[in-house]
């Protein structure tokens, strides 16, 4: 089974990922993963320190002459941002003289943090809980997501919403969306959505984004969105409805929900769907030469917790980011004062960056359902299971 792992603080030395389960003999490089960083970096709305990183992977075991040895991958991003923090970030000395953060930003880590670890200094908390993290995980989830493309398994994401600015016509957006996939796959989405500066597919729905970000930003606060995954290529049967942990909707919705600033999960219609009857809800299945065969995917490509054969949908919603130039009300955690909280930068809206870690994030969790249906220790071995 696919594992990973991550370390590093955002202003520490560098990122660190072990990735381990991948099987042997799949063909990997630097290059196919910086490219899903680099995707990562953009976005309409980040804030000064994606202009001092270039986020770039050193892949340090694992792989040999381009491919997978089946042991543990080791990778590591280093933090360009480290060399202005060597004395705040120091990981010796006592830290005296260094000024301490007191004051949390409300809807971050920063409060609970410092009192779970009964830390007197919130730069503990703030480097670690960043999204600053996501650099790694991207990296060593693009390696299952390399898996997936071997065994004709392909992601995609688009954003549907930013603050208010989305495309009404959700037919009309679904109608572009089947087209992308049905000339390729899920992955041409994602191609499509890169073009874009904040992701979005459609053309006035994108303007009305931008120009939301723009006025936002000038307010001095932030917004959230709304993004689409797609999964396409998948073979019924991934995943079980015999117990609990087996179900795939409830590991891609703990994936989706694990990346920071992400607050609501759906899959398929399922929150629309909640409003309708169930005649309007269920997808039908008609008979022809091979297979059943459904007109409609409200269900999201999952069936008791099953692959059903259509492609999996699964949405996340990302709630604005915490840190706000114009501050809201915090309590200095020192002199336990009503203060306005501090200001640190940050992206005034990141969700076209969150639609990259969605597609990323649910990579080995399919990846793992793969594996347990069609599992094998090397490549050779998997392709010739499927079969
Ligand atoms: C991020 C790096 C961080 C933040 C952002 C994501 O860098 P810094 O803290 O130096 O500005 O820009 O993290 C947050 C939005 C957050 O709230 O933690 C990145 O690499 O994506």
């Amino acid at each position: 089974m696919i594992r990973y792992f991550t370390a590093g603080e955002s202003h520490g030395q560098a990122l660190i990922g072990i990735v381990e389960g991948i099987p042997a003999g799949l063909s990997i490089s630097a290059e196919y993963i910086n490219h899903h960083l680099w995707r990562r970096q953009q976005g309409y709305g980040r804030g000064g320190r994606m202009r001092i990183e270039t986020d770039t992977v050193e892949i340090l075991s694992g792989v040999r002459f381009g491919k997978t040895l089946g042991s543990p991958i080791a990778l590591m991003i280093r933090n360009k941002d480290w060399q202005n923090w060597t004395e705040r970030m120091s990981v010796e000395g006592s830290g005296k003289g260094i000024e301490k953060i007191t004051v949390p930003r409300p809807g971050h880590a920063d409060y609970v943090g410092s009192v779970k670890y009964a830390f007197d200094d919130i730069r503990n908390v703030i480097d670690r809980a960043s999204a600053r993290e996501t650099a790694m995980r991207v990296a060593c989830c693009s390696i299952a997501r390399k898996f997936l493309s071997e065994v004709g398994i392909h992601i995609g994401s688009h954003v549907m919403s930013i603050g208010n600015a989305e495309n009404k016509d959700a037919v009309k957006l679904n109608k572009m969306v089947r087209s992308l996939i049905h000339h390729e796959n899920a992955w041409s989405i994602a191609i499509a959505a890169d073009r874009s500066e904040v992701r979005m597919l459609e053309k006035t729905a994108n303007a009305k984004a931008i120009a939301a970000i723009k006025s936002c930003k000038k307010k001095g606060d932030t917004l959230g969105g709304i993004f689409e995954v797609i999964v396409s290529g998948i073979p019924i049967g991934l995943g079980s409805y015999v117990q609990y942990d087996r179900k795939l909707d409830g590991q891609l919705a703990q994936a989706v929900m694990s990346i920071h600033a992400v607050k609501g999960v759906e899959i398929g219609d399922g929150f629309e769907n909640a409003r309708r009857f169930g005649s309007e809800v269920h997808d039908e299945l008609l008979a022809t030469n091979h297979r059943a065969l459904r007109p409609t995917n409200r269900a999201g490509g999952l069936e008791g917790g099953v692959t059903n054969g259509e492609n999996i949908v699964i949405r996340g919603a990302m709630k604005p980011i915490a840190t706000l130039a114009n501050p809201l009300r915090s309590v200095d955690i020192k002199s336990h004062e009503t203060v306005r909280s501090r200001y640190e930068r940050s992206d005034v809206c990141a969700v076209p960056a969150c639609a990259v870690i969605g597609e990323s994030v649910v990579a080995p969790v399919i990846a793992n359902a793969y594996l347990e249906k069609f599992g094998g220790d090397s490549m050779k071995e998997i392709q010739k299971r499927r079969k």
